[in-house]
């Protein structure tokens, strides 16, 4: 089945193409009936699992359903700033950190809601993050944007495309001199891959990995344009898996939009990458079927019908799809997960909504290290 048909080409050259995107549909179903009789090393073969699968759909609508609800927020302007949204885009992010580790560290750019979200962060504290209150996750001080949750290894949350590159493969670097085994997974745009802080950080990364001291995953989300600027129209080598080969990490592509693909690519390349300390890149092709930010109605730079197609590979009818076929689920069900879903997500809101805007005394507090010298207190 050929899916991708604008933008991004199947594979490159030296490019490290994962057989599972080449394969033909009727193969690709073959080698999942021998994934499901053979589990991964590393114990979590989600793939295998019909109640893992159901739990990770859970995990899928939950972020939807949040994402929708933010846009109406925003649209009713209780939420600020930016809002961008992962519509479209869930079965990466869900899939890739289903091989997090306890100890691993994990680090975005903006779309970040579904990463905090995935790591098990209170979607109420998110929630009123957004709605910049008190409550909010760091305090209604970060918005949508600059989200943290450092004991669950979230490192934020970034606006400046391409900033937190060299952060991640820094966080990498010291999970191994601090002699651990554990791993950075960064995420990042196809449009952050033209920033020179992508280039200095990629080359770094391979540079330390010879000596086994990088252990950093680049999860590369091509959702196909950075804002209004499609990926062929930003640079002339559009094979991103392939742009790691300059700095000698080892790359692939996976179908981003079918999350039992990303499971298999997420835990196999986490694995290597926690065993080696080599960092190793996989690149998701995926869509966001949402605008770029909430606050863009136009979009001149698509048509309908490129939206629609992709809309026919949305993750989630995707999934549904599979656990119909599958006899895991029926329609009744997939209808009761939907409705809980919505439930909760009305509680978030309640509370994101009732919560208290941030008390004055706050302003100066978590600005400077070393704050009381700054306001000349002892
Ligand atoms: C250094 C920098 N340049 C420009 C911008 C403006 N800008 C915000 S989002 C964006 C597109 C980034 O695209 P991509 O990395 O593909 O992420 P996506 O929005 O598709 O998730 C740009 C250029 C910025 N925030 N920072
Ligand atoms: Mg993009």
């Amino acid at each position: 089945m050929v899916f991708f048909t604008q933008n991004v080409p199947q594979s490159g050259k030296g490019t490290t193409v994962s057989a599972e995107s080449q394969r033909t549909e009727e193969e690709s179903v073959e080698a999942r009936e021998e994934v499901r009789e053979e589990p991964s090393e590393n114990g979590a073969a989600a793939s295998t699992d019909g109640e893992h699968l159901v739990e990770l759909y859970k995990k899928m609508i939950l972020i939807r359903t949040f994402e929708e609800a933010t846009q109406r927020g925003f649209r009713q302007g209780k939420i600020g700033g930016y809002l961008h949204v992962y519509i479209g885009q869930e079965a990466v992010a869900t899939g890739f950190l289903d091989a997090y580790k306890e100890g691993d560290r994990v680090i975005t750019a903006y779309r970040d809601h579904p990463h905090v979200l995935l790591l098990g962060s209170d979607p109420k504290k998110v929630m009123a993050e957004l709605y910049g209150k008190g409550t909010g996750i760091v305090k209604g001080k970060g918005g949508s944007m600059h989200l943290f949750d450092v004991e669950r290894g979230f490192m934020g949350g970034y606006g400046i495309v391409g900033g937190h590159i060299p952060l991640g493969v820094g966080f990498a670097y010291a999970m191994r001199y601090q002699q651990t085994d554990n791993i950075t997974q960064l995420y990042l745009g196809d449009g952050s891959m033209h920033n020179g802080a992508f280039h200095e950080a990629a080359n770094i990364s391979g540079l330390w990995g010879k000596d086994g001291m990088n252990p950093c995953l680049f999860i590369v989300e091509n959702n196909q344009y950075g804002m209004g600027t499609s990926v062929a129209r930003s640079t002339a080598m559009t094979d991103l898996a392939a742009k790691f080969d300059a700095y000698g990490i080892e790359n692939e592509k996976v179908d981003g939009m079918d999350l039992e693909a990303v499971l298999e690519a997420a835990h196999r390349t986490a694995e290597k990458v926690r065993e080696t300390g080599r960092p190793y890149a996989v690149e998701a092709l995926t869509y966001r079927t949402a605008p770029h930010g909430a606050a863009d109605f136009f979009e001149k730079y698509r048509t309908k019908d490129e939206v629609k197609k992709w809309r026919e590979r949305d993750p989630i009818g995707l999934l549904e799809h599979k656990l119909l076929e599958r006899d895991i689920l029926d329609e009744e069900k997939l209808e009761e997960i939907k409705g809980e879903m919505k439930e909760t997500i009305n509680e978030v809101v309640s509370f994101a909504n009732e919560s208290e805007e941030p008390p004055i005394e706050e302003l100066y507090s978590d600005v400077y290290a070393g704050q009381d010298e700054y306001l000349g207190e002892e």
